[in-house]
């Protein structure tokens, strides 16, 4: 039995890289526009609710007696439903139970700073008092009435921002409008006459009718060119100057950034930016979607928004009826819960400048940084590698109880014995003086034995050759993305990925390899280089990747290691001989032994 003892050897002088930037990764949807003083109030708000509300909600998933999986607001796509007959469900529709001052109220509870609804999604159907179309709430349902006035009303009497969503492109009602292949013919189309009578209307209508909008949220752009698209945003502007306009107004339009559908950017964007999840797998009310993320999950999922600098705007479907699902309420008030006690960390503050660690992410504001401990180290104590500004205090949010800190060079150990485990995010603060670092994209990502699992993702990863650092995108039933940051295109012996590390402390180790791989791919030799010594292993078949199927990714030990002293460590992965793509790489698993 061969025992490999890496501290012994060179430690490996590892070169900073000049990580791929976020604008290489990401597309620059909307111009930088932390100048602007009308997105202050937004950069502030940090976490929104979205509604998905339409006719939608009402079928619920199903039509015909046949369930459809996946967002619901695209049954009428799903099932090419004639227009004609999808129409009529608005005879159906009423909202009885709809209570504007109880929604506003549950957003207020659950800490919402901005709250976008639905005024018209692709179906089509008007959710408010259009004079332009008769396909509304008030003309075509019983309900008869505009309940968008009332919602907005409620919502800025909580002092919560109003917005609306307007689907100004896709609209599957009409003839003109993008989408509908199904019953109108493409080459009759003409877009620029939907824009002319529906669109524009409509949002002139929503910006004139509804008060001081915070946001108007764009999607699916299409069917203009640049020059148009200014001349609409121009026009829309002349009627509510501070209201903010989504990036998916398009052509690099909007005053924010908004990432794919349930994306969150792997590293800090110093710009205003949100990201869109829903709070189970469809954005529109379906009566058989029962996959709720706990407050846990929310609550995590807007720390780690929040440490790298963004907003978070959940999405909830209330039903036909009016209500909004019974566990969306829960959850938000358990989350609401949470931000009563924790909320200065998430409000108003900056992404950290300590990247994240083995126990979780950071949020800053001048001479603070918050440390959100989502996982609780064996030792009780944290390791906060680099801090290099003078600490002057360190204590628990919630009861401001100081906490035992020691500083040993730059690095900073805190005590959080008796803070107690069982937050989802246990929120602690160091006050500092004196100037912070800067974020350090390059900084090694740290590894403990004080964590069962310490992970290496792959956007820390250095590329060369031909591997690429790429964002995969793939859904399970239909519109419900995921995205996972992979390290793709290892073809050849130089196509490499390194991860800089720091090996807190001396110890066991197993490596594993989390990654996709096809059969193409599959029993490719590959290797693992830890300072100097190389772990062979063979490539396991996980799935084809396709875009509307899951992505299967499997944990492959690959090695075990025994570290005799802590420091910087470089660990390269590449194929052994030119092949097909190795496989797709997700995370490198350091396991506790
Ligand atoms: O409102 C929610 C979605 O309905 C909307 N954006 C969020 C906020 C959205 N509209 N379009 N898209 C998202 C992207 C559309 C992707 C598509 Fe498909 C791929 C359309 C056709 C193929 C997804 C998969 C929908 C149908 C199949």
């Amino acid at each position: 039995m061969k025992k490999i003892v890496i501290g012994l050897l060179t430690l490996s002088s590892y070169t900073s890289f000049a990580q791929k930037t976020m604008d290489e990764m990401w597309d620059k949807t909307a111009a930088t526009n932390k100048q602007n003083p009308n997105v202050q109030w937004f950069r502030d708000a940090k976490f929104g609710l979205f509604l998905h509300w339409g006719l939608y909600s009402d079928l619920a998933g199903v039509w015909n007696g046949k369930r459809y999986y996946g967002s619901g607001e695209w049954i009428m796509s799903q099932g090419k439903i004639p227009a004609a007959d999808y129409a009529k469900a608005a005879e159906h529709f009423n909202p009885v139970n709809f209570n504007a001052d109880e929604w506003a109220a549950i957003a207020k509870d659950a800490g919402i700073r901005y709250m976008v609804i639905t005024a018209k999604h692709h179906e089509g159907f008007a959710m408010f008092d259009s004079k332009v179309s008769d396909f509304s709430i008030v003309k075509a349902s019983p309900y008869k009435k505009d309940p968008m006035k009332a919602l907005a009303e409620a919502t800025r009497k909580q002092g919560i921002q109003f917005g609306f969503y307007y689907s100004q492109f896709l609209d599957w009602h009409e003839p003109n409008g993008g989408g509908n292949r199904w019953d109108f013919d493409e080459a009759k189309k003409n877009y620029l006459k939907y824009y002319r009578e529906k669109s524009i209307p409509q949002l002139k209508e929503l910006m004139t009718n509804y008060g001081p909008l915070g946001v108007v949220w764009f999607d699916m752009p299409g069917g203009l060119t640049k020059e148009q698209t200014q001349f609409l945003v121009d026009s829309l502007r002349k009627l509510q100057p501070k209201c903010l306009f989504s990036s998916r107004v398009g052509q690099g339009l909007g005053d924010y950034r908004d990432f794919g559908d349930s994306e969150v950017p792997p590293a800090p964007i110093d710009d205003v930016w949100e990201s869109i999840y829903t709070h189970n797998d469809s954005w529109g009310y379906i009566q058989h979607d029962m996959n709720f993320k706990s407050s846990k999950e929310i609550i995590q999922l807007l720390a780690n928004v929040a440490s790298k600098g963004g907003n978070l705007m959940l999405n909830v479907g209330p039903d036909g009826k009016g209500n909004l699902p019974y566990y969306s309420v829960k959850f938000l008030r358990e989350t609401g819960a949470w931000l009563r006690e924790n909320g200065e960390s998430i409000y108003g503050s900056t992404f950290g400048f300590i990247p994240a660690q083995p126990w979780g992410v950071t949020t800053g504001k001048p001479g603070k940084l918050y440390l959100h401990v989502l996982n609780t180290p064996h030792n009780n104590v944290l390791f906060i590698p680099s801090f290099a500004a003078q600490v002057s205090k360190v204590y628990s949010l919630k009861n401001k109880k100081p906490l035992a800190y020691k500083k040993d060079g730059k690095d900073l150990y805190v005590t959080i014995a008796g803070v107690g485990a069982n937050s989802p995010d246990n929120v602690l603060v160091v006050e500092y003086t004196g100037k912070p670092q800067a974020y350090d994209t390059t900084a090694p990502v740290t590894i403990s034995p004080q964590y069962d699992f310490s992970n290496v993702d792959a956007v820390a990863g250095k590329t060369t050759g031909n591997a690429k650092t790429k964002s995969i995108t793939f859904s399970h039933y239909y519109g419900d993305w995921k995205h996972a940051v992979c390290i793709t295109d290892m073809q050849q012996p130089q196509d490499q990925v390194s991860f800089n590390v720091r090996i807190a402390e001396k110890g066991d180790y197993k490596i594993l390899l989390e990654y996709a791989c096809p059969q193409e791919s599959a029993k490719q030799e590959g290797v693992v280089n830890i300072n100097n010594q190389d772990y062979y292993f063979r490539t396991l078949r996980t799935s084809e990747y396709e875009k509307s199927a899951p992505l299967m990714f499997i944990k492959h030990p690959v090695a075990t290691i025994t570290v005799d002293k802590p420091g910087i460590y470089t660990i390269n992965i590449h194929p052994v001989q030119q092949g097909k793509e190795l496989f797709k790489l997700k995370t490198v698993i350091v396991e506790t032994m």
